[in-house]
């Protein structure tokens, strides 16, 4: 399917883009526009689909099911977002009080990284899933255990992951907190939660993460957004929304999915689909609900939970994209499609870039160069294009200026030596790299300097 113009040309050759391109090195930008991936045929696949507008697809992984070749030869192919279907949850990580066991969760971050996809950290802080010492505790036992929890995994995941579900599903229907134990040791516990998961990792995405908040009327929904809402005015770190979108157990799509979407994203915070399934994978409600996320520009990526049907929770009800033989379903390209069509225009009316005004090219100390080009940008993001040149074996040192920060990396060997500061390497991929920037009000390009080993 060739396109010769349409929402995808406007992703690489918009006008701020050019604009903001030449102030950096026409010769470079020129290149990296003209060979960009995927800028003039629709994707054959769900993560490149979803890349094409800076989202992701991702999909839930079970450790157990590696060695099912059907299984990751789809999982591998389709997807570039992976979560821990159980192996990173609390009872899986911290099995005996401060005796912390991460070979389940490493297993599928690394078979996610060697195949190119993310990986969503779930869970740290949760009433379900706990081992059984922390299930008997109560009060600052039980506080201190949660705040050795989270630091103790994040430490072990630090710089790697791209989001961590600091807190999952912590509120009742009606919009009141869920009573548990975590509860019970204070209703700052969910703020706490976020502040020491912050100081653990500051390079990971910060999300709370919760079912039943899809209908924007209801009583759940307006709980989790006036926390939000409430913890944006207060300084209180967080960064995301996962809403879950079980669509199945009786539950559907909602008319007004998109407004409970651009509400939470309206509060400052990426909105992510992160546990998508739909009973007998409706075509509509897997239309409608990525279209809606499609519509939203701070809506930033979906995951379904699971590969196959038989790969499900609730598999009696054949809620996933692929059947139990790994065919795709009429859902499937459905989705697909909606990613492809590029309709990625946010319902909010993206800000005109103000930068840059810092010097985007900086000669480093060794025999290379890092030029830097603008790609798309968003009301809340940006994406630089990366050229060194001089060198194959560079080192990178990429400053971003507070309060933004680099919220995705791609063609790159990345480290973190604090959240405004990432270092680069070659992964195999190339020369050419590229960053997105959460600007957080600050547009100014990031310093660079480049050195050759
Ligand atoms: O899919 C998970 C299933 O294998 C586990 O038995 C279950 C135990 O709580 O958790 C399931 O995943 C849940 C996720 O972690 C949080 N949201 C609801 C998901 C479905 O129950």
């Amino acid at each position: 399917m060739a396109r010769s113009a349409g929402p995808r040309g406007r992703w690489w050759r918009s006008p701020v883009s050019r604009a903001l391109a030449g102030v950096a090195s026409v010769a470079v930008t020129t290149a990296v526009l003209v060979t960009a991936p995927g800028a003039d045929a629709a994707a054959s696949t769900l993560g490149a689909a979803a890349a094409q507008t800076g989202r992701y697809f991702g999909t839930a992984i079970a450790g157990s099911r590696l060695g099912d070749s059907t299984y990751t030869t789809i999982a591998s192919r389709e997807f570039n977002m992976v979560t821990a279907e159980n192996e990173m949850k609390p009872d899986a990580t911290e099995p005996n009080q401060n005796q912390f066991n991460f070979s389940a969760g490493d297993q599928i971050y690394n078979w996610a990284t060697s195949h190119g996809a993310k990986v969503r950290g779930h869970t740290l802080a949760w009433h379900a899933q706990q081992p059984g010492w922390m299930q008997s505790m109560g009060g600052s036992t039980l506080r201190n255990a949660m705040i050795n929890h989270i630091q103790k995994v994040m430490a072990h995941y630090q710089g790697k992951l791209a989001y961590w579900d600091v807190v999952n599903e912590a509120f009742n229907e009606d919009g009141s907190r869920r009573s548990s134990n975590l509860q019970s040791t204070g209703n700052d516990w969910i703020e706490v939660a976020f502040r020491t998961a912050r100081a653990a990792d500051p390079s990971v995405k910060l999300c709370y993460n919760d079912y039943n908040i899809d209908n924007w009327n209801y009583g759940k929904t307006q709980g989790v957004y006036n926390m939000v809402r409430d913890f944006k005015s207060r300084g209180v770190p967080i960064d995301c929304v996962g809403l879950q979108s079980h669509f199945t157990g009786g539950s559907s799509v909602p008319s007004n999915f998109q407004t409970t979407i651009s509400s939470f994203a309206a509060l400052g915070v990426d909105v992510a689909l992160t546990e998508v399934d739909v009973t007998n994978a409706s075509t509509s409600q897997y239309s409608a609900l990525t279209q809606a996320c499609m519509n939203v520009a701070r809506c930033v990526g979906i995951t379904v939970w699971g590969v196959r049907d038989s790969d499900s929770w609730r598999s009696n009800e054949s809620p996933l994209l692929f059947d139990g033989g790994g065919n795709k379903k009429a859902a499937y390209n459905l989705v697909l499609n909606a990613l492809n069509s590029g309709t990625g225009t946010p319902t909010t009316t993206p800000t005109t870039p103000t930068g840059p005004t810092t010097t985007p090219t900086t000669p480093g100390g060794g025999s290379c160069t890092a030029s830097l080009s603008a790609g798309q940008s968003w009301s809340d993001r940006y994406n630089l294009n990366v050229s060194v040149s001089g060198s194959s074996t560079w080192t990178v040192t990429m400053t971003v200026p507070s309060p933004a920060r680099i919220s995705a990396t791609w063609n790159i060997s990345a480290t973190w030596p604090s959240s405004q500061v990432l270092v680069a390497k070659p992964n195999g991929n190339g020369n050419n790299w590229g960053v997105t920037i959460q600007h957080n009000g600050n547009w100014n390009w990031p310093s660079v300097s480049c050195s050759a080993s």
